[in-house]
């Protein structure tokens, strides 16, 4: 183990290390501690408090599921808003559909934007399209004061610990239903189908008791724990198991396509069993 390692714990007794080139930034901001690290596996990392955020290897795979199931069950995504994502690559898929007329993305930490727009420019590269609204503020709090406001919502957050704990709160699930239009729809990382089963199961029967439709759905993150990613989606009208997704013309992804969309709401029996009333 010659060499500089970086070494996130996934869970108390879990650990993933990865072997780095070169620390290329380090702070501590107000919020929480934020590094870029260049590593010799995944390239370019982002980890706030030690966690990995994203990597330039897998990132597409995150992004495009947290934006393109939703984007694609909704028949006019006019309005989005990001929760927040504050490396740009949700904001990044959000931009390419026609539909979309504004995207706002609440992000609580300036300092995030900013050092991902000068480190990781392939994620961080719609900050500047004319589509995008950058708000600096708390989620929660913008969410409590919109009503009808929004066609989609999506919820690209840390883990359930220190500033994104609000995120995962019943009450907060109950200000998104208020913040959407009445087809509207939310989307929200929801952590490992593994290793955070309590979580995902009150998240998922706290989102059916708001929405009429609700669906987990899964998508192969190798850097986060488990290396198997969770989704939960709640919508007012529209079911992503119903629609026929196509993708707009001269949109490219490199995970998601309309099979991938199909697929990924199909749950293995351990997830149906965790998910059960
Ligand atoms: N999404 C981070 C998901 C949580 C990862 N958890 C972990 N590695 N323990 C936010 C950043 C992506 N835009």
């Amino acid at each position: 183990m010659k060499g500089l390692w970086f070494t996130e714990l996934q869970t108390p007794t879990i650990a993933l290390s990865c072997r780095v080139k070169q620390t290329l930034h380090w702070e501590k901001t107000p919020y929480q501690e934020l590094a870029i690290l260049d590593t010799e596996p995944f390239g370019r990392i982002l980890t706030l408090d030690g966690v990995i955020q994203t990597t330039v290897a897998d990132e597409f795979v995150y992004h495009e599921m947290i934006t393109w199931v939703a984007l694609n069950t909704h028949p006019e995504p006019r309005r989005v808003l990001i929760i927040g994502g504050g490396d740009g690559g949700a904001l990044r898929e959000v931009v390419k559909h026609p539909a979309v007329e504004l995207a706002t993305l609440v992000e609580i930490d300036r300092r995030v934007v900013e050092v991902c727009r000068q480190y990781l420019p392939e994620i961080a590269s719609a900050f500047a399209h004319p589509k995008a609204r950058i708000l600096f503020e708390d989620g929660v709090a913008h969410v409590r004061g919109q009503v009808a406001a929004y066609d989609l919502i999506i919820v690209d957050s840390t883990d359930p610990v220190g500033p994104a704990e609000g995120l995962f709160t019943a009450a907060f699930y109950g200000d998104v239903y208020r913040a959407l239009r009445p087809d509207g729809i939310f989307v929200a990382q929801t952590e490992s189908p593994f290793f955070n089963q309590e979580l995902l199961r009150r998240i998922y029967l706290d989102v059916s008791a708001l929405f009429p439709v609700s669906k987990v759905y899964l998508a192969p993150v190798p850097t986060y724990p488990g290396g198997l990613w969770s989704f939960t989606l709640g919508s007012k009208r529209h079911d992503p198991a119903a629609v026929k997704p196509t993708l707009p013309p001269g949109v490219s992804t490199r995970y998601y396509n309309p099979d991938v969309h199909r697929a990924a709401l199909v749950l293995p029996n351990f997830v149906r069993e965790l998910l059960k009333p």
